[in-house]
């Protein structure tokens, strides 16, 4: 690191504008499917988008959303969720979740995964999420 940018880096250091809070996934087995859950929490003036999220946990990992038709209720694959400028999401049991399908292990009670999420305006975020039964 250059001298001029640790300087930089000491006056300015990035601002955290978008928080993820109390990560956490369900305990599953091996080739089955499991959710994350998470709150996002956007400090900044602007609207953002998660739009990826990767893992070495399973096979396919994708955002999805719960939806009731009558009595019916489903899941479905979205291709995005936008933050509001000041506002917060939650990921939460029965509705907006990640899906790991296909695991490549089993998921035990504690055992923890990082995970990385893709927001459009602030990168990449690196988070570990723990395994717990719903409380
Ligand atoms: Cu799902």
């Amino acid at each position: 690191m250059s001298i001029l940018f640790a300087i930089l880096f000491v006056l300015f250091p990035p601002e955290d504008k978008i928080k993820i809070k109390d990560p956490w996934m369900r305990p599953s087995s091996e080739k089955m499917a499991t959710a994350l859950y998470f709150v996002i929490e956007n400090k900044s003036e602007t609207a953002d988008t998660l739009y990826q999220v990767d893992s070495d946990l399973a096979e396919k990992v994708e955002i999805h959303e719960t939806y009731s038709e009558g009595e019916m209720m489903g899941m479905r694959k979205v291709d995005y969720v936008v933050i509001a400028g000041n506002n917060s999401f939650e990921l939460k049991p029965g509705a907006h979740h990640i899906m790991l399908m296909k695991l490549k292990k089993d998921i035990k009670d504690g055992d923890e995964g990082e995970f990385v999420l893709h927001f459009k305006q602030t990168g990449e975020i690196k988070i570990t999420a723990t395994a717990k039964k719903q409380n």
